[in-house]
């Protein structure tokens, strides 16, 4: 009853070779203070790719001492802005040019389909860079016309050193989601790259510095959470944190940076997204999305449609449509052609999925499909479905990470919207109608940073993300993310007559 490709015997070889492994520290490869390393693995298999420099504590603070005088001592908060923009420009060139390698390290070591990696996420990363190189030159102040003989004005300046911590579900676009904001606006940065996805940020940081990067602007840190991640939350010198992963982790570095020096924090955290299946629906082309909303990138997205809401009047037919899309969802290895679901990050996560799944049967969702691993190696999960979900169930309220969908049914409007925000996370929603009237009464509605009206997962360097409630604290991308690497200085001049 599974129609999922068969999981090839042997994994097929990437096309890529494993070149930097140590810590980036100002300008040079370097290994950590302790001489430790850890490996890093792949999720087909859960063999070793590599061993990878891990860093601490001593590394963090090597690292900080670098980007402070970088940025202390020039030249990158000196040069002009244009000549930052054409660095981050060449960079992002160098990016196409090397996209093969960056797609091919990126499904390596995440497991997500090299399609995927090679088409959507590598042109985006470069698409960032070339964004963010466009704003360089475009960030200043104000003259502002206030009272008295007072020549008033603001300059917009870097913040200093921001340290920043990524996850592993899209390491380069977290990666080009921080750093690129706070190169354009002439920050210094260290970065913390997740432990199970170092790879390609080291190779993105190298090819950074071909492209004329100063040394110490931009270090990288390899290394676990609990080490590495919360030295840089807790450091006194650095001078703001971004951070993108769990809501748990999250209430962490917020803590750790309150108590050390109140660096302010930007968060991009979980999500428990609804998807809304208005009755009006054409009910083959709402299951394609909300199949899309949820099984993209293995379901480790914080915005996955993680409820779908379907109108009782079509709810039959959308749940055995829903459910026959699942089990044609080809799953297998991620560097096959036309797979579309590779295995899951780790063990861990392979394990808390699982655990969901179990859960859900407990609590009596009805299981449509799936259910259970797949093959008997690696952290692969049937596409799985749920039908008959009851919004106080674990399912229905805790974000999975992973490929289960689960299917409400409402009757109207009113009921759906106060059930889509009964929910302590408010990052995204997905609403699928034809009537305009809806789609503006529930984009207003919805407490969510994001409402995608008869699309999902529509993501553009312009437009911002991030979240409502305990999805997060700022906005990422677009001009509302420049603000989070800048600080405001008022300058008041008395303006005299002379001369005259
Ligand atoms: O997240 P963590 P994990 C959610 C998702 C997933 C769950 C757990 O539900 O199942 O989180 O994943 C660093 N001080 N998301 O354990 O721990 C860590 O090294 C400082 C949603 O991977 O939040 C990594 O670099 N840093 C999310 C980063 O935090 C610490 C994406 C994220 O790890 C730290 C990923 C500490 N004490 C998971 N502990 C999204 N919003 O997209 C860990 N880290």
């Amino acid at each position: 009853r599974y129609s999922t490709a068969v999981l090839a015997e042997e994994p097929i070889t990437p096309p890529v070779q494993v070149n930097y492994t140590k810590l980036l520290i100002n300008g040079e490869f370097v290994d950590s203070t302790s001489g430790k390393t850890f490996p890093t693995l792949d999720p087909r298999t859960g063999e070793v790719i590599a061993h990878v420099a891990e860093g601490d504590a001593e590394d963090i603070d090597r690292a900080v001492v670098a980007a402070r005088k970088a940025f202390d001592e020039g030249p990158w908060p000196k040069m002009t802005a244009y000549e930052r923009s054409r660095i981050l420009l060449r960079f992002a060139d160098l990016v196409e040019k090397h996209s093969d390698e960056l797609a091919a390290l990126e499904t390596w070591d995440n497991g997500k389909p090299h399609e995927q990696a090679a088409k959507a996420e590598v042109p985006m990363f470069a698409r960032l860079f070339h964004y963010y190189a466009g704003w360089a030159d475009k960030i200043h102040g104000l003259t502002v016309p206030a009272d008295g003989n007072y020549h008033h004005q603001t300059l917009h300046e870097p913040i200093g050193v921001a340290g920043q911590i990524i996850p592993w579900n899209f390491p380069l676009l977290m990666f080009a989601w921080k750093v690129g904001p706070a190169l354009a606006t002439g920050n210094t940065i260290v970065l913390k790259s997740a432990e199970q996805t170092p790879l390609t940020a080291l190779y993105a940081a190298k090819l950074l510095h071909e492209a004329g990067l100063p040394p110490g602007v931009l270090n990288v840190v390899s290394g676990y959470g609990p080490t590495a991640g919360a030295a840089l939350a807790s450091h006194m010198d650095v001078d703001k944190l971004a951070f993108t992963g769990s809501t748990n982790t999250g209430k962490i570095v917020l803590e750790l940076a309150a108590k050390s020096n109140l660096k302010p924090v930007t968060l991009e955290l979980g999500g428990k997204s609804p998807f809304i299946v208005c009755e009006d629906a054409d009910v083959d082309k709402a299951v394609e999305l909300a199949h899309f909303a949820l099984f993209f990138n293995q379901g480790q997205c914080c915005c996955a449609g993680s409820r779908t809401f379907v109108h009782e009047k079509i709810y039959d037919e959308f749940l055995e449509k829903a459910k026959a899309r699942a089990a044609r969802r080809t799953v297998g290895d991620p560097f096959k052609k036309g797979i579309e679901q590779g295995p899951q990050i780790d063990s861990e996560q392979f394990d808390k999925i699982l655990r969901y799944i179990r859960s859900g049967i407990e609590s009596n969702a009805t299981l449509e499909c799936g259910g259970e691993r797949l093959g008997s190696k690696g952290y692969f999960i049937q596409p799985t479905v749920f039908s008959n979900v009851q919004d106080d169930m674990l399912i229905a309220q805790d974000e999975i990470f992973g490929p289960v969908q689960s299917i409400l049914k409402f009757k109207d409007l009113k009921e759906v919207v106060s059930r889509a925000n009964q929910t302590r996370y408010g990052l995204a929603a997905g609403v699928f109608t034809q009537n305009i009237d809806t789609a503006n009464t529930l984009s207003r509605a919805l407490r969510v940073g994001t409402v995608w009206i008869n699309c999902f997962d529509v993501f553009d360097a312009a437009i911002p993300f991030g979240g409502y409630k305990m999805s997060g604290q700022g906005r990422e991308k677009g001009i509302y993310s420049l603000n989070n690497y800048l600080q405001v200085k008022a300058v008041v001049t008395p303006l005299k007559n002379t001369a005259w």
